[in-house]
């Protein structure tokens, strides 16, 4: 049976052409024309080729939002530039001369421009000397990122154009909902072909799904054991690819030996017949692809999970050829590029390793200082919330692109945390949860009324065009750093050019190598894709179908096993809690619930149940319930839905409190936390 997929939307009025630009969302990152009046489509982007989803459309409400902040604020009240730069440089040196140079940290965003991720790496490392450095792409995608890196020594989402997914036959995307993500995803999955889609729920793209495999939160692990084991048994595995293209093969097979289909119905709760269906299909298409998003892979086993369905990928012999693959469906704007420029904990531009010495050796001599001056490796997003304003933690925060108030796991002790530092500096458009506790806000330009660059989830670096001019009063990230850096006794770059310029030097050689890159190419070619060592090399949109980025070439097999979750359901918290996103919001909200048209349209956090829970714990469609995990507690309104496993409940996380519940626990290599399963309990049903 062919995918089902929704009409496509009415061809647009012709409307006079506004400023060539790109969407402030997520990682489609939607090409659009930013007009006085409003916002149409480009069809010169191949991601959206001429869509948008409701968030894209309403952005341009956000540039003449009356909660745009402008002006800084200290301790609450407005203030000069000058005076809050002041306050901060005074501060951070006494809490350097204090605590030295890890007394200071900083936190950074996916959703922030290539240039500014790069010279917020560079800021902490050079002009602040700290090691404290790490950003909210850890609660992203850093689980598919460390599979990617193991099995073929480079972190591409999709390692080719997104419109190859128009020649597969078959797609399997374990834990992704794009038809609410991204909506104009959808219209690039083959309509002739088959989409498998596994998720707890029956959401809005398993609806388009051929097969749907409703498991159980936190067992995607075995799933891809068991389909890798029904392969191997039922012949499908590639041998002559395997045997030229990949190492490792064999002790994989015989780790999944024990990974009998029934045994692996049990605890998925996936019927046998589904698993061989799903097999039979990758197994005799022509092309195929296998994704994977946020469902399967934020949990404490991200990477192992990630890892097991690149095996199942390699084991059918789909990476590196041309029409089919492995891909992580990347989720914020520069979701791509924020984890390749030096943001990361342990990470220096061109995605190279901050241990690595030559390395630092040629990081260091484009910053123009010494490599022994180069900070080693930090703590990780959630270790180092969590260690903020402790007695061996940093005692200042500068955070750039996030709102962990409403998005860190285990959210109510990170608020705790950020309140107990000396000094907390917020750089937002918005005064968001976090901006709420900050000791100085400082308001920045947003994406059209600047440039820069943003890779998007195919690894094609894009131009994102100033539009329209910023409000009077506001600054951009970059001039703020600068300023900064400047009174820290350091001379940085402040326009994106010229920053852009120096990244293109810092990732030559590189495995993210940006060198032959420039605005004007981009601008020409609407996009290039990375790797590009040199001005005329056409750039790399498949860079797997020679060899994997590994030194010998060929990709690895690596056996993992499966694992519960880190806390299961037992008699005090009987029920799974999964979270996740909804069509009308982004992330956090600190955006998209200051746009009219999108609250109405969603305008409050719900707690999705199935009736029959809900008539089991006395429960009626809107009642207001109190949902408690061992970490804390919040109340929402159910909301009765037969698309729900009766063990699980849902809540999207774009509201405060949700992630009050959610578990810390890590995954071991990511540093991942488990967003996407707890054990919690649901209580009340008070109308
Ligand atoms: N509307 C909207 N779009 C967005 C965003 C947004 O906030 N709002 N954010 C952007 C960002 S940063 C990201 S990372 C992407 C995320 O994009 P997705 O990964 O598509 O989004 P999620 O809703 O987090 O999770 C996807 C699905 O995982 C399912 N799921 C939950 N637990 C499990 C599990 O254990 N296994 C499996 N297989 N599935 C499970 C959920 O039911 C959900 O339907 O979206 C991007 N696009
Ligand atoms: N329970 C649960 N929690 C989750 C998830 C989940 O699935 N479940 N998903 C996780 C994921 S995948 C992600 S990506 C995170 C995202 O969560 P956050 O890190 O909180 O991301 P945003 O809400 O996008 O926060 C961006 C903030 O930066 C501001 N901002 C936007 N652009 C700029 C800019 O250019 N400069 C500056 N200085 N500020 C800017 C915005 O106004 C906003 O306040 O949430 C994670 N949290
Ligand atoms: S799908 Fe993503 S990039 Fe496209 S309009 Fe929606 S939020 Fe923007
Ligand atoms: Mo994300």
């Amino acid at each position: 049976m062919p995918v089902s997929l929704p009409a496509a939307p009415p061809v647009m009025s012709r409307l006079p052409v506004g400023t060539a630009t790109h969407c402030p969302y997520c990682a489609l990152q939607c090409g659009m024309h930013v007009r006085p009046d409003g916002i149409t489509p480009r069809d010169d982007i191949p991601a959206n080729a001429g869509g948008l989803c409701q968030k894209g459309w309403t952005a341009g409400d956000l540039l003449t939002s009356p909660h745009r902040l402008t002006t800084p604020l200290l301790y609450g009240n407005p203030v000069g530039w000058d005076e809050a730069l002041d306050f901060i440089a005074d501060r951070l040196k006494s809490i350097q001369a204090e605590h030295g140079p890890d007394g200071v940290a900083v936190f950074g965003g996916g959703g922030l421009t290539n240039e500014k991720a790069y010279q917020l790496g560079k800021f902490a490392r050079v002009a602040l000397r700290t090691s404290q450095i790490d950003y909210n792409g850890r609660f992203c995608m850093a689980s598919a990122a460390a599979a990617g890196n193991r099995a073929f020594g480079m972190d591409r989402g999709l390692p080719f154009p997104i419109t190859d997914l128009a020649r597969a036959d078959v797609v399997l995307l374990a834990g992704g909902n794009v038809a609410e993500t991204m909506p104009p995803f959808v219209r690039h999955f083959n309509r002739a072909g088959q989409l498998i889609v596994a998720d707890p729920r029956i959401t809005p793209t398993a609806k388009l799904a051929t097969l749907h495999l409703q498991l159980t939160p936190g067992t995607d692990l075995a799933l891809a054991l068991g389909l890798l084991h029904i392969a191997i048994a039922e012949g499908y595995a590639d041998k002559a690819y395997l045997a030229e293209r990949v190492n490792g093969f064999e002790a994989v097979r015989d780790s999944v030996a024990a990974w009998w289909p029934e045994r692996v119905e049990r605890i998925t709760g996936v019927p046998v017949a589904r698993m061989r269906d799903t097999v039979q299909a990758l197994g005799t298409a022509r092309r195929a692809v296998i994704l994977t998003a946020r469902g399967a892979e934020q949990h404490a086993k991200g990477t192992d999970t990630v890892t097991a369905f690149i095996n199942l990928a390699l084991a059918l012999g789909l990476p590196g050829r041309e029409g089919s693959g492995y891909g992580c469906v990347t989720g914020q704007g520069n979701g791509q590029g924020g984890r390749e420029h030096g943001q990361k904990a342990d990470q220096l531009p061109g995605y190279r390793h901050i241990e690595d010495q030559a390395a630092r050796a040629h990081v260091a001599a484009v910053w123009g200082v010494d490599p022994a001056d180069l900070p080693g490796p930090g703590r990780s997003a959630y270790e180092l919330l969590d260690a903020l304003g402790t007695p061996a933690g940093p005692k200042a925060l500068l955070l750039f692109g996030s709102n962990p108030v409403v998005s860190a796991p285990r959210s109510g002790h990170i608020t705790a945390r950020l309140a107990a530092l000396d000094l907390l500096v917020v750089s937002d458009l918005v005064r968001s949860e976090t901006a709420e506790l900050a000791t100085v806000v400082l308001p920045t330009t947003q994406w059209a009324e600047e440039a820069g660059t943003l890779t998007n989830l195919e690894g094609r670096v894009l131009l994102r065009r100033q539009a329209v001019a910023p409000p009077s009063g506001v600054r951009s990230d970059l001039s703020i750093l600068a300023a900064l850096a400047r009174r820290l006794g350091h001379e940085f770059p402040d326009e994106p050019p010229a920053v852009f310029d120096e990244l293109r030097r810092a990732t030559a050689g590189g495995v993210a190598d940006y060198a032959g890159i420039t605005y004007e190419r981009i601008a020409a070619e609407t996009g290039v894709f990375w790797p590009c060592p040199a001005e005329d090399h056409p750039g790399t949109p498949r860079p797997f179908l020679d060899r994997f980025a590994t030194p010998d070439g060929r990709a690895r097999m690596v056996p993992v096993e499966h694992r519960p979750p880190v806390e299961d359901i037992d008699d005090d918290y009987p029920l799974y809690l999964t979270t996740g996103r909804v069509l009308a919001h982004y992330q956090s909200g600190a955006q998209t619930r200051r746009i009219p048209a999108l609250t109405a349209a969603a305008p409050e956090v719900f707690v999705e149940m199935h009736p029959q829970l809900a008539e089991r714990i006395g429960v009626a469609a809107g009642d207001r319930v109190r949902v408690a995990s061992r970490r804390g507690s919040t109340e929402a309104p159910a909301r009765l839905s037969q698309a729900i496993r009766p063990d699980t409940v849902f809540m999207p996380f774009h509201w405060e409190g949700v992630n009050r519940l959610t578990n810390p626990a890590l995954d071991p290599i990511s540093r991942m936390p488990e967003f996407k399963v707890c054990a919690v309990r649901v209580e009340g049903g008070t109308p």
